[in-house]
């Protein structure tokens, strides 16, 4: 599924991140940047060991914000890392932290010139965000960002499995006018 905002393209599809030849691919990762299991694992694994020692001299990474490194051996040319907020009962400003983590790294590509994003599903996994709140987040703050934006051209999501690309769907289609 997809729609278009502005001059850019929001996507939807189901898929490996690892796999997407953009120019940056989104890492939901965790504060020390060295490595861990879900989306990070995969991300580490395919990258090769370069990713780590580079990870390594960043100093980390506070929740909602981001750091860039090279893809290395990925077919995306470099990896946005990027921490959700771990949920806990959605009043510790969860809601705000994973609305950052978006906008960080939004800003982040479009510092290095990089037009085309993919992410993951942000803080859904090991972190344990609710899925349907953080799909309309996460959109949400996608859409505001490339509405006040023009330099960004693609984003996509890149779902794990038929059930949250589902759900990142229903939430697409209650938010965007144009369907194609
Ligand atoms: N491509 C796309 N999505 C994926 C992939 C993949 N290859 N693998 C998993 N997902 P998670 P978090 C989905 O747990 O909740 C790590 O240990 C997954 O199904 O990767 O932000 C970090 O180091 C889920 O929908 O990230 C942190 O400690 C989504 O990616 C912690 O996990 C995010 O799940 C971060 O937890």
């Amino acid at each position: 599924m997809q729609c278009t905002i502005n001059n850019a393209r929001l996507e939807l599809i189901q898929g490996n991140i690892v796999e997407q030849a953009v120019d940056a691919i989104v890492n939901a990762a965790n504060p020390t940047l060295l490595g861990g299991g879900g989306v990070d694992g995969a991300i580490h694994r395919a990258a090769g060991p370069k990713l780590l020692a580079k990870c390594a001299t960043l100093g980390g990474c506070r929740t909602g914000e981001a750091k860039i490194t090279p893809g290395y051996r990925l077919p995306a040319q470099h990896i946005i890392h990027t921490v959700g907020p771990v949920y806990k009962d959605g009043t510790r400003g969860e809601p705000e932290l994973l609305a950052r983590a978006y906008r960080s790294s939004l800003a982040l590509a479009e510092e290095h010139g990089l037009r085309q994003l993919a992410f993951p599903s942000t803080s859904t996994g090991i972190y344990g965000y609710p899925l349907p709140e953080a799909a309309r987040i996460a959109l949400t703050t996608v859409i505001e960002y490339l509405q006040t934006h023009s330099f960004i051209t693609l984003v996509r999501f890149v779902l794990w499995g038929p059930d949250n690309y589902n759900v990142y769907r229903q939430a697409l289609l209650e938010l965007c006018l144009t369907e194609a």
